[in-house]
């Protein structure tokens, strides 16, 4: 232990990790403790680090990685050896997928025995293990390094696209002492973690002149574009050059949903006739049918401002790269935009707002249907209401109908407050993404989740109480996997696969933990429960009962579900 009063004092590994972590303003840790970080937990938080204990260290790993979305700082995630760091893989591999800057610290095993497969206790070669799903993976293996390797792992996660990291700190190394002054030469801080990445002026003018001829342009808000809180830039140029814009699903309420430029009400339209694409921030991936026939035209031109040069022409020619940070890259079109070059042609305007409009009537009539029992729309027209006056709420949606039609019909007014499923359609997200939501803004979150998306961190809702978090969250309890009336076709009594429990009591489970259980059977109901809950600012769970035949098999895409029309064999 560390002895202040002495300059020869000796201090170890543990004390270096607080230290390091402090000098560079990580100030939470979300984990799982146990051998050998079980003293790292207790030190951090007895030194002012916010620790967040979990019962999962994928949660933990989720709860950290939204963290470093919202607040570009890479949010850290501590595991135990082997087990507990393969629990956590998941979230670092979907942190580098989505491009959220997470670091995982982990434990492990004495390496001399683990390279010798000598059968040590929590045995793993980690750092490999994490290699293909990280960013970057860094092993600590001597104790005056430990600033160093974080110094590098924070770099590592931030920079560029931003991405998961691993840190592995063996326990002899956590253990191991030195004396403090060597210790205090050791810490590093990182200057300018994310440097500004400008794009070149060529790039900019060959983007603004393929922009300039556009009779149909249109703008792709990705996550990437919420990432760079360029939020006031990014509007302007919307708005003077009154150009379209579709956000992608976690960058809506960049700008607001109402707003009069998007084309979120005439998404299929919109993709399929305009001439010029501007991508801000989003991939040409599955989420985008890959730039290609028949979501797009053949001949659309693209503009695409990314800070990964790999990322251009990945799928599809892109006409004008702008290769930079997009806090840069938009200022500089916006400086290099002269008034009056770039005006979105009114024809263009006026289809965009007839086939906007068809849509919505649409929308309304399926939101004003009130079926017994409720379906997606009933449902979540409700929690859309509720949450209309209250922007500044966080918004977490996993499942698959769940997500889908609640992408659709839950409106979002201010940026990077809506977080989902994102770029893997990953499932266990929920209950991390709120706990990390809430705990680095102290604003409440509403989960909406479907019944089996919510099994997968349901024990979570133990750590919202505990933490006392500001979270409700919402089950869409249709009773199964995309729908709750799929039958054994063996004849037998086991559910089918995707059957779950339709008459589940989800509410009882939070009230074991002292929080608030609730159920609504109708939107009336649903609405009063979540305003209640949300007043109350406690830990709550509302169990919501959906029309089991509701959903649809795969939400909204099922175009990407192989069948073996197993019934029509029958
Ligand atoms: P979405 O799923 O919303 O379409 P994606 O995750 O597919 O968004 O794309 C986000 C893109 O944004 C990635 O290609 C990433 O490299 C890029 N990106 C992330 N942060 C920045 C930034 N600060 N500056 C420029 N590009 C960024
Ligand atoms: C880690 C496969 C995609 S969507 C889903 C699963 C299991 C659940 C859909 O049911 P839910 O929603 O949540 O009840 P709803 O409204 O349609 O009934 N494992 C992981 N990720 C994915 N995507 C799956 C499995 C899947
Ligand atoms: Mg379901």
């Amino acid at each position: 232990m560390e002895n202040k009063t002495s300059s020869t004092s000796i201090t170890n590994g543990f004390h270096l990790v607080v230290d390091a972590m402090k000098l560079n303003g990580l100030d939470t840790i979300y984990g799982v403790a146990g051998i050998p970080v079980t003293d790292l937990t207790r030190l951090a938080q007895a030194e002012g680090i916010r620790y967040i204990g979990f019962h999962h260290e994928q949660s933990a790993g989720n709860a950290a990685a939204i963290s470093g979305y919202l607040t570009q700082k890479p949010g850290t995630c501590l595991t135990v050896s082997a087990p507990g760091f393969l629990n956590g893989m998941v979230a670092l591999a979907n942190s580098t997928t989505n491009g959220f800057p997470m670091i995982q610290i982990s434990g492990s095993s004495d390496r001399a025995l683990v390279d010798l497969q000598q059968g040590e206790y929590e045995e793993l070669d980690q750092m490999n293990a994490a290699k293909p799903y990280a960013k970057a993976a860094y092993r600590v293996d001597r104790v005056e390094d430990i600033s160093i390797g974080l110094a590098r792992a924070i770099r590592a996660a931030v920079s560029g696209r931003p991405g998961g990291v691993y840190l592995d700190f063996p326990g002899d190394v956590l253990a191991a002492t030195l004396d403090t002054e060597t210790a205090a030469r050791s810490l590093v801080r990182v200057v300018d973690a994310i440097p500004r990445q400008l794009p070149a002026p060529e790039s900019v003018k060959r983007a603004i002149e393929v922009l300039a001829k556009a009779e149909r342009p249109l703008i792709i808000l990705g996550k990437g574009a919420a990432y760079a809180q360029a939020d006031a830039d990014i509007r302007a140029f919307i708005e003077k050059t009154g150009i379209p814009f579709q956000p992608m699903s976690m960058a809506k309420g960049l700008l607001p949903d109402d707003h009069p430029q998007s084309t979120a009400a005439a998404r299929s339209y919109a993709l399929a006739q305009a001439d010029v694409v501007v991508l801000i921030g989003a991939r040409l991936n599955w989420l985008l049918g890959h730039g290609k026939s028949p979501q797009w035209s053949p001949a659309a031109q693209f503009v695409q401002l990314d800070i990964e040069a790999t990322e251009i022409d990945s799928n599809r020619a892109i006409a004008a790269p702008v290769v930079g940070d997009i806090a840069s890259s938009v200022s500089a079109l916006l400086a290099m935009l002269k008034p009056g070059q770039i005006r979105a042609p009114s024809a263009w305007l006026d289809q965009l707002a007839q086939h906007k409009q068809r849509n919505q009537e649409r929308m309304a009539s399926r939101l004003a249907a009130n079926p017994d029992p409720m379906d997606f729309y009933s449902a979540l027209g409700a929690i859309n209401g509720v949450l209309a006056d209250k922007p500044e709420i966080y918004v977490v949606n996993e499942g698959a109908n769940t997500l889908d039609i609640g992408r659709n019909v839950i409106d979002m007014r201010m940026p990077r407050k809506r977080l989902d499923s994102g770029t893997w359609g990953v499932m266990g997200i929920g209950m991390g993404y709120a706990i990390g939501a809430a705990v680095v803004s102290g604003k409440p979150v509403v989960a909406i989740e479907g019944d089996s998306a919510f099994g997968f961190s349901g024990m979570e809702i133990g750590t919202i109480c505990r933490y006392h978090l500001p979270i409700v969250t919402v089950v869409f309890n249709n009773g199964g996997i995309y729908r709750g009336d799929d039958v054994n076709h063996s004849g037998g009594t086991d559910p089918a696969p995707t059957v779950l429990m339709k008459d589940a009591c989800y509410e009882k489970l939070i009230e074991a933990f002292g929080g608030d259980g609730y159920y609504a059977a109708d939107p009336q109901d649903l609405a009063k429960a979540l305003t209640d809950a949300l007043a109350s600012g406690k830990p709550a769970l509302i169990n919501c009962p959906i029309d089991p035949t509701a959903g649809t098999e795969s939400g909204h895409i099922s175009n990407l579900n192989p069948q073996s029309n197993i019934t029509e064999k029958k």
